[in-house]
């Protein structure tokens, strides 16, 4: 039965609610799939929606506010599940070298990179750290990013890592719009560690983890497993510790090569393996018998011009469910808008646009945790929602480049434009 017609055939309207809006068409994504709601009608009470369905079954609501639109379609808000937000400086001149003939070894020797990056994260203060942020969270938000995920991994000390969370949980009670931290302190190894990558891995587990815990600074721990960063058995410890403590875990793996980092993450029951050029058939069926999201990154894979690309196929055969996100970072991903990842996930990875959607809101919720609450239009779902004045969904994902306008409704109420200047930090 189609959603459209059970939730006609189940759904008693409530008698009251706060607001109501219709005269666009509902495209809830439920169960990853458009699930479309021609001439829809929404209600909203608290925050939440209390009642979806069609215009002419739903009630007048004569105390609740009335928002009308004039056609259109109604998204649920997008979902950015995999960011590295919370930086110092940039590394736009390391972009321009390297496009005049620098090699990546030699801005690496010269103390650039990555380290450029933690070197830039550690000087920073909070108040600076915050200010960036929002200058660049601005952009997702103004195209319809409702929640979205920071990790931290530019500090690799405890105060700098602890920095960087506190940054991002300050995010979060300044902007309307969700945030989840993830404590990906096992990003790159710090110069201080050099050769005893083994010790760096002790300090995370019997130093780091349990304070980040304790003090509530992470929803999830995230770990880089590469060849250049580390390896299984390494993740696998942290994996251990992060468990102990109550965490969930997710993986960057298998973006350079195949280690199996994915059946790993799997293993651990984690939230989501992300990356995934080099997996593997055995890696996505691990995946999907774990529940594992699968997150797709085509701005990194783009930047780095790689060629191989994540095996969606075995995705879609073995039904793991995909999501799609910027990996904004200021190394691989200078990304700050999740519409052109619809496109580039379309276009370079063979996404169809509904997949593509479903991958910036359902898959993404569920990629975060947040599958009860998150990323469908939905009874009992956070009212986090979007109109677009258009005809057909697949329309967000074609237009490339500028942004579309749309109203943006955050806890079922109109979200403004959100200027990073009326911060007082
Ligand atoms: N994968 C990447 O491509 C980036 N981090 C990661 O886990 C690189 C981040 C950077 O270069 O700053
Ligand atoms: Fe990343």
């Amino acid at each position: 039965m189609s959603l459209a017609s059970s939730l006609c055939l189940t759904v008693t309207p409530p008698a009251h609610c706060d607001s109501v809006w219709r005269g666009a068409t509902l495209v809830t994504m439920q169960d990853g799939r458009y699930n479309v709601i021609e001439n829809g009608a929404l209600a909203v009470t608290e925050g939440k929606i209390v009642w979806l369905g069609r215009n002419a079954d739903c009630p007048a609501f004569p105390h609740a506010q009335q928002h009308v639109f004039d056609g259109g379609i109604i998204t649920p808000g997008f979902i950015d599940c995999h960011t590295h937000l919370v930086f110092g400086g940039n590394r736009s001149a390391e972009f321009e070298q390297r496009l005049n003939g620098v090699s990546y070894a030699e801005i690496a020797a010269a103390g650039g990179g990555i380290l450029s990056t933690v070197n830039a994260t550690r000087d920073a203060t909070e108040e600076e750290l915050l200010r960036q942020a929002l200058l660049r969270l601005q952009p997702l938000l103004a195209e319809g990013v409702t929640c979205l995920e920071i990790k931290s991994g530019y500090g690799l000390t405890l105060d700098s890592e602890l920095k960087m969370l506190r940054v991002i949980r300050k995010l979060a009670t300044l902007l309307p719009v969700d945030i989840q931290s993830t404590c990906l302190a096992a990003h790159a190894l710090p110069p201080e560690y050099k050769d005893r990558a083994e010790d760096y891995i002790d300090f995370i587990c019997d130093t780091l983890l349990p304070i980040v815990a304790r003090e509530k600074l992470a929803d999830a721990v995230d770990a880089f497993c590469e060849h250049l960063a580390f390896s299984p058995a390494q993740v696998e410890r942290i994996f251990d510790a992060a468990q102990a403590l109550g965490l969930p875990v997710k993986l960057h793996a298998e973006q350079l090569s195949a280690l199996h980092g994915s059946s790993l993450a799997a293993n651990y029951h984690a939230l989501s393996a992300d990356h995934l050029e080099y997996a593997t058939q055995e890696d996505a069926h691990a995946m999907a018998a774990s529940g594992t999201v699968a997150v797709l990154l085509p701005g990194a894979w783009y930047l780095l011009r790689e060629k191989q690309h994540p095996p969606v196929n075995f995705f879609r055969q073995y039904q793991v469910p995909m999501a799609l996100a910027s990996d904004a970072n200021p190394g691989t991903s200078p990304v700050l808008s999740l519409r052109l990842m619809l496109n580039m996930g379309c276009t370079l990875f063979g996404l169809t646009p509904e997949e593509a959607l479903a991958g910036i809101t359902c898959h993404g919720a569920r990629a975060l945790g947040l599958a009860a609450s998150h990323g469908t239009l939905a009874e009992g779902k956070v009212a986090d929602f979007i109109h677009w004045p258009l005809s057909r969904p697949a329309e967000l994902i074609y237009w490339l480049g500028g942004q579309l306008p749309c109203t943006v409704v955050y806890r079922g109420k109109i979200r403004g434009h959100v200027h990073p200047c009326a911060f007082q930090l």
